[in-house]
């Protein structure tokens, strides 16, 4: 099999990227390890920047997200048990956020990919990536029983933060950064009606938690634990014990409660790889960097590194010209580290420490009643978390 770009990974960035290149006129084939229904189920991001939104529904994949997402014009910060609204709109002079959730995103994209005529193959598995410092770089991996092989221009490394394509950079040329963090999230989807209509982030001695929402009869919540928790452990009552003793407060407010219907663990770390990109494999999204969920910013970094990477396969096959190639990891790299520090930044301010000491818990809150009172410091929250300006 022949095509212009290989991608591996049919997540956010490797749909996208296919659908743009496609929009340029640029032939892909993407390869998943996992079946087309499991991509199409799995829960995950949330929060779509300003941008993001805006590129989706310039591309004609956004009328969906459009319909059924929703419009968050603000986010709450909660603690010592009061809630303050930092008002998004207002200090971004017109931007917002839109709910709207990744399986959803990827739903609409799978079904883009699919209507014009896309190459997704599903269930792959063994995918090696060979020559990616020729101009012939290939892929080779096993599909329905056989073994097969793409020859291809370029490769998409898209496979997300436990993928193989970045081990394709020579460890010797890249560094990797990384910082773990010494908690986890324990996320719920629960039946229940929206107990606020903006997101709550809540910093409360017990540790942080979060209240989100996908639609008004189902909601999304978190609450920070130790990653080596078991979810197993933790029955329905003593879930929303945990919710009330850190959302209650002096003010009345009550999580509403419902039926939980899933429920899991994220560890959380950071990890950026310089630089993104080996020869002809350029890595993108969760297979380049990761960020803390505490920013939500993961999604919208995959989104804005294919949108450059796009452009400049665009500019390539339009001239020869490898000049947006050869800036593309620097590019992005430099957007990707401010939002490494606005991910970390949210969880400093939000997370309980165990190996912190009073001193530094008590600036915590310093650090929230500057941010809900100075306005310089609200439209700095506010200007990173509705997305900071996408990469050109
Ligand atoms: P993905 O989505 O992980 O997709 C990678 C795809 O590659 C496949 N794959 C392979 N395929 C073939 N061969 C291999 N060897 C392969 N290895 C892997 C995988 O099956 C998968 O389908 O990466 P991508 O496209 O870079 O997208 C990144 C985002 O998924 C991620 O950053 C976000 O989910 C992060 N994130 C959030 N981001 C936001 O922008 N806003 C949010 O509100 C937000 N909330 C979150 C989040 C991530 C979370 N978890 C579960 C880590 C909340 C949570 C709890
Ligand atoms: C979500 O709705 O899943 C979500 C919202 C905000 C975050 C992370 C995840 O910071």
């Amino acid at each position: 099999m022949r095509t212009q770009v290989g991608i591996v990974g049919a997540g956010p960035a490797g749909l996208l990227l296919s659908h743009l290149l496609h929009l340029e006129g640029i032939e892909s084939v993407v390869l998943e390890e996992r079946s087309r229904a499991e991509i199409e189920s799995t829960i995950r991001a949330g929060v779509l920047e300003q941008g993001t939104v805006d590129l989706l529904s310039e591309v004609g994949v956004g009328e969906r997200m459009k319909r059924e997402g929703s419009v968050h014009r603000g986010i709450n910060l909660r603690f010592g048990g009061e809630t303050h609204r930092i008002d998004l709109y207002e200090l971004t002079a017109g931007k917002a956020i839109t709910l709207y959730a990744q399986h959803e995103v990827i739903k609409d994209l799978v079904a883009a990919r699919l209507a014009a005529g896309g190459a997704l193959l599903f269930e792959v598995s063994d995918v090696r990536v060979d020559d990616v410092e020729t101009r012939a770089p290939r892929i080779r991996f096993r599909h329905e029983g056989r073994d097969r092989e793409i020859a291809c221009d370029f490769v998409g490394g898209c496979d997300g933060g436990h993928g193989v394509c970045r081990s394709y950079i020579p460890a010797t040329g890249r560094t990797e950064y990384q910082h773990v963090y010494p908690f986890g999230w324990f996320g719920i989807l629960a039946q229940a009606p929206r107990a606020t209509e903006e997101l709550i982030y809540t910093r409360h001695d017990r540790g942080f938690a979060l209240i989100s929402t996908r639609t008004p009869q189902l909601q999304r919540l978190y609450f920070q634990c130790d990653p080596r928790d078991d979810e197993e452990r933790w029955s329905d009552e003593r879930i929303w014990e945990e919710f009330r003793a850190r959302l209650s407060g002096p003010d009345g407010f009550r999580v509403a409660e419902g039926p939980i219907v899933q429920k899991g663990i994220v560890a959380m770390r950071s990890v950026v790889v310089d630089p993104m990109r080996h020869g002809r494999l350029f890595l993108a999204g969760d297979a380049a960097h990761i960020v803390p969920p505490t920013g939500a910013k993961g999604m919208n970094l995959a989104v804005a590194d294919v949108r450059v990477l796009s452009r400049a396969l665009a500019a390539y096959y339009a001239s020869g010209n490898t000049d947006l190639l050869d800036r593309y990891s620097d590019t992005c790299l430099r957007r990707v580290w401010l939002a490494e520090r606005f991910s970390r930044w949210m969880t400093a301010m939000t997370h309980r420490d165990e190996t912190s000491d009073a001193f530094l818990s008590r600036l915590q809150l310093a650090e929230l009643e500057y941010v809900t009172t100075s306005r310089a410091a609200a439209v700095s929250l506010a200007e990173n978390y509705v997305g900071l300006p996408m990469p050109v």
